[in-house]
């Protein structure tokens, strides 16, 4: 028995989990109290502002728990089926309001704490959010999570508990400088470690083969070790008093390992096998769409992976449980290609350590995983070579290879020798070295493979996998992601929450079609005034942050304009900037009255690879036309340039609320879904936004009249590289176009210093892959009708509700329900 599983001790007063304390603010404050005394170990009046808020994360944690106690035993009691949601990334944000607001804590503990005589403000600011993850993949993961608890759905989280998350991003001289995010440092008061429940982790070594009684079966004699902890955090149900599980893994030395070494009296080589076994979890690998082929990140996935097969299987599954009725018990969905290797992993498992037929075996696999792609950029398909992986997973190599094998069978029966399809489809390919292609593998594997908006789930199958979808016909599906308004909705725009509760109701929280009621009201005018209102107010406190931040002001009346999302140029903030650069140009040079702009403030966000050159550029070109632009009398202050650094879950939550204007601009066929652009237009901004991923869904959903759309389709963009695409010509051509290009070769922003930013603009106009300057006439166009629509507040405001009210759609419990429907089949738990 492993220490997870449960124990025979018993006692009278133990018949049910501890009840939570009385929900009073008495209760509350002697639950505080208690815990400032015996688990911080200090007295209210001596207590600092770190203490005070460990303190009441923990209380909060109290009244989860008897809930998350009786879940747990639940959850091994009934054997209900549930999900593993397998995922490199959780981009949580912050923890204390969340669970707060899903345990109706909010108002109690913020009179409790005043009564203390302490601003639970300043309690929230000591939170520094868990970073897990690098943009919406990872926040997406946090999404789902949240959304499967308040829909009572049976789910345990597993990931990588990294000690530094995505780095902490500075400016100096306008370009971005990392720091490391010591998130860790004072400690989390949301986590439960079980170092006692740790396991084994092997790799390396080499494999042979034996006889089994007349049978000759291969076995793998791994090399080295790791072992990891689990450390267990709570995810409330919103208001349903459900409490699921997120198990994230840490990476450390194994005991015989120093004891080996301790014992030959080796100390340094001891406390090196340390380091290096704590490395497997160090650090969250910061690349966005581009996995970064590194050994120490297959470590990294084969790790979190196996651990949490293991745990499954040896912890949540009850003795004895009989293999063949897995899938009536558990899926275990894919999150992007980052945990495949688990398919492998469960094979081994079954096969050589539970002794079940290999086709046993794979028929199980394939009812047990799913896979969800979240990329249509080719760079972005993870390969690993076949070189590195039968050094670190020899095994693991080898069934690799099995499955190829009868999988390219399989083809030959169905297609016949067509041997240019057969190479095609194989999960390893030869060039330009010979690699496993995880996505084939993958979808080899799962019961289902989905994309995550409606277009992309089409060129997936289309254009990325079409060899597998002729081959497969039902296995793929579609399910557009979602945001959970929760966190999206409730925390971030409390104000917009209470206008629509007035309006509606509570229930749209779990229910956010319900939106739709608030159509009628957009034709209300009191209703639209308070609306705008929420709107202004959210700025104004929007500016209150980055001013506290950063020292930066958002002027009254200017319309917020904001660009926040991973800097990759499919992304295109270079087509963002060209329209700055384009307005200020046109007013420097005289041909435009400064009087005539209309007054925006553009908010950038955007955090590069540390690696990726040119995003880093990019980000030093914006950062310098603000400098310029922001200091320049002629604009007289109609146009300002902002870009707060370290772009995280705690300040969108802020700047989304306050935007008018949301800016969804990637290049067609680039984008594989986005959900910043959800949660904007559930906030009340109008989208100028490309025919890309989920834009698609939005527009169709909020109408022409409430969407600037502009630039090339999909296949327009294909049309053009077929015919050939010279951007040169477009610069020729047009020219505002060309007037701003040249302004920024002129060294204008750069202190008349002509080389800093000539990388990006001859990338522009001799290769610009992402077709800035094709669409660019669109997008100035569109923006030119947006200034326009924007000088009719009371219809903009019209739109924005109408944005809001026909955005239902886009919550994650709805994404949640299609998983369920078309993959999981996985019922609800009993309440
Ligand atoms: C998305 C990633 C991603 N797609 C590799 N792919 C990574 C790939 O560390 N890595 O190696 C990290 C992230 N992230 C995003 O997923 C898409 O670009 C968005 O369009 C989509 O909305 C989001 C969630 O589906």
């Amino acid at each position: 028995a492993t220490p997870t599983q449960p124990r025979a001790a018993t006692h009278p007063l133990a018949i049910a989990p501890v009840p939570s304390p009385p929900s009073s603010v008495d209760g509350f404050v002697k639950q505080f109290l208690l815990n400032l005394n015996f688990d911080r170990g200090v007295a209210l009046s001596e207590s600092s502002v770190t203490d005070q808020y460990f303190a009441l994360a923990y209380t909060v944690r109290d009244y989860l728990m008897a809930r998350w106690l009786e879940d747990q035993k639940r959850q091994r009691d009934t054997q209900a089926k549930g999900v593993c949601y397998l995922s490199a990334e959780y981009l949580l944000g912050r923890q204390l309001d969340n669970n707060l607001l899903a345990s109706r804590l909010t108002d109690v503990a913020s009179e409790a704490m005043a009564q203390c005589g302490i601003d639970i403000e300043a309690l929230r600011a000591e939170e520094v959010e868990p970073g897990l993850g690098n943009g919406g993949l990872g926040r997406l993961a946090a999404c789902f999570i949240d959304s499967l608890a308040t829909m009572s759905v049976p789910n345990i989280g597993y990931g990588i508990r990294y000690e530094y998350g995505i780095f902490r991003q500075t400016f100096v001289d306008g370009q971005q400088v990392e720091q490391p995010d010591a998130w860790l440092t004072y400690g989390n008061p949301w986590e439960f470690p079980h170092p006692e429940a740790a396991q084994t982790i092997w790799f390396g070594g080499y494999t042979e083969t034996y006889d089994d009684g007349g049978v000759t079966r291969s076995r793998w004699i791994p090399g080295w070790s790791v072992v990891a902890v689990p450390y267990n955090y709570m995810v409330p149900g919103y208001h349903n008093g459900r409490v699921n599980t997120l198990r994230l893994w840490s990476a450390g030395a194994t005991s015989s390992f120093d004891l080996r070494e301790f014992n030959s009296g080796d100390y340094q080589e001891a406390v090196r096998a340390q380091v290096f076994a704590e490395n497997i979890s160090k650090v969250l690998y910061p690349e966005d769409s581009t996995p970064q082929g590194k050994e120490l990140r297959l470590q990294q996935q084969y790790f979190f992976c196996a651990a949490s097969i293991r745990d499954f299987l040896d912890n949540v599954l009850p003795e004895g449980f009989d293999l063949e009725r897995l899938p009536e018990r558990v899926i275990f969905q894919l999150n992007d290609t980052h945990p495949v290797i688990a398919v492998p992993e469960f094979m081994r498992i079954l096969v050589d350590e539970r002794g079940m037929e290999w086709d046993a075996a794979w028929a199980l696999t394939q009812q047990c995983f799913a896979y969800t792609c979240h990329t249509l950029l080719p760079e972005a398909l993870e390969v690993w070579s076949v070189d590195l992986l039968g050094r670190l997973l020899p095994r693991h190599l080898e069934i690799i290879y099995r499955i190829n094998e009868e999988f390219l069978l399989e083809v030959r029966e169905k297609f016949g020798d067509d041997e240019m399809r057969i190479r095609n489809m194989s999960i390893i390919s030869e060039f330009p070295q010979r690699s496993v292609r995880m996505a084939y593998l993958a979808t080899v594997a799962g019961a289902k493979v989905n994309g995550v908006a409606e277009l992309h789930s089409q060129l997936l199958r289309d254009k990325v996998l079409p060899d597998f979808s002729e081959f497969y016909p039902d296995k793929f599906t579609n399910v557009t992601n979602g945001v959970t308004p929760r966190r999206f909705i409730r925390l971030a725009n409390p104000a917009l929450a209470d206008l629509i509760t007035e309006a509606l109701g509570a229930g749209w929280t779990v229910d956010l079609e319900r939106l739709r009621g608030l159509e009628a009201h957009a034709e209300d005018p009191e209703f639209r005034a308070r609306f705008a209102e929420v709107k202004a107010a959210n700025k104004r406190r929007l500016s209150e942050v980055l001013w506290h931040r950063d020292r930066f002001e958002v002027s009254d009346g200017h319309l917020l304009d904001v660009m926040v999302k991973r800097l990759h140029e499919y992304k295109r903030q270079m087509l963002k900037l060209l329209h700055i650069v384009t307005l200020y140009e046109r007013v420097a040079s005289g041909r435009v009255a400064a009087s005539d702009l209309t007054p925006r403030t553009f908010i950038f966000g955007a955090k590069a690879a540390p690696g990726y050159d040119m995003a880093k550029r990019i980000i030093h070109l914006i950062n310098s036309v603000g400098s310029v632009v922001n200091a320049d009398p002629v604009l007289e202050g109609r146009l300002k340039v902002l870009f707060p650094p370290n772009y995280n879950v705690t300040l969108a939550e802020r700047v989304i609320p306050a935007a008018d204007l949301s800016e969804q601009i990637s290049l067609a066929g680039k984008e594989a879904s986005g959900t910043g652009n959800m949660k904007f237009a559930l906030n009340g901004a109008l989208t100028i936004g490309t025919d890309d991923g989920a834009n698609v869904e939005i527009r169709e959903l909020v109408g022409d009249d409430n969407f600037f759309l502009f630039g090339q389709t999909e296949p327009e963009v294909e049309a053009l590289w077929a015919r050939g695409y010279r951007p040169a010509e477009f610069y020729r051509e047009n020219d505002d176009l060309r007037r701003a290009m040249d302004l920024i070769a002129s060294g204008a922003f750069s202190g008349g210093d002509r080389s800093v930013f000539e990388p990006i603009m001859s990338n522009l106009l001799y290769d610009d892959r992402f077709m800035v300057l094709a669409d660019y006439a669109s997008y100035i166009d569109a923006q030119e009708r947006v200034d326009a629509a924007y000088q009719d507040q009371d219809a903009w405001t019209r739109s924005a509700i109408l944005n809001v009210a026909r955005c239902g759609f886009f919550s994650s419990d709805r994404s949640m329900r299609d998983y369920i429907d078309r993959i999981w089949h996985t019922p609800p738990a009993p309440a």
